[in-house]
């Protein structure tokens, strides 16, 4: 069965606590549900970390390659700041595809650099939760499903 992994940055475990203005009023419970419930519709196995520590993305992306047929990427904060991040994707050699629920493009300057999306064959932004969703299609897409 194809499986994916879902690697969520920092902060993410905040979701719809703090500033609804700008990651909307859904919980991260929601957004594990919302995905789950795709994945299952899609008959594929999905594996949901978060973690608001850089080495332990480095770890979970290092595992999923001996297990996962791809990544979906939120490093939130570690997307502007993480070389250790891009070079585990890069070491895992898996298709990833990175997503941002806000568009960073349109927001500070320092937003709009990426080191993981150097890497990943896609960045999915500004669509909020559903972006997750977007993503997920794509990288099946990309992986033949
Ligand atoms: O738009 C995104 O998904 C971001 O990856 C979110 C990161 C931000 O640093 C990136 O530039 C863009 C921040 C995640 C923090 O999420 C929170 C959610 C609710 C409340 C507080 C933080």
């Amino acid at each position: 069965m194809t499986r994916i992994m879902i690697v969520n940055g920092p902060n993410l475990n905040m979701l719809g606590r703090r500033e609804p203005d700008i990651y909307g009023h859904q919980t991260y419970a929601d957004l594990i549900k919302m995905i789950s419930r795709h994945c299952q519709e899609k008959g594929i196995d999905v594996k949901i970390m978060q973690s608001n520590h850089e080495g332990a993305l480095v770890d979970a992306i290092q595992q999923a390659a001996d297990y996962c047929d791809g990544i979906v990427i939120n490093p939130a904060a570690y997307t502007h700041t993480s070389v250790a991040i891009l070079d585990a994707l890069k070491a895992a050699a898996l298709p990833a595809v990175e997503v941002h629920i806000s568009d960073v493009d349109s927001r500070e300057e320092f937003r709009h650099l990426s080191y993981p999306g150097m890497y990943c064959f896609k960045t999915v932004k500004g669509e909020g939760l559903a972006g997750y969703l977007t993503a997920i299609d794509a990288l099946l897409a990309k992986i033949g499903l």
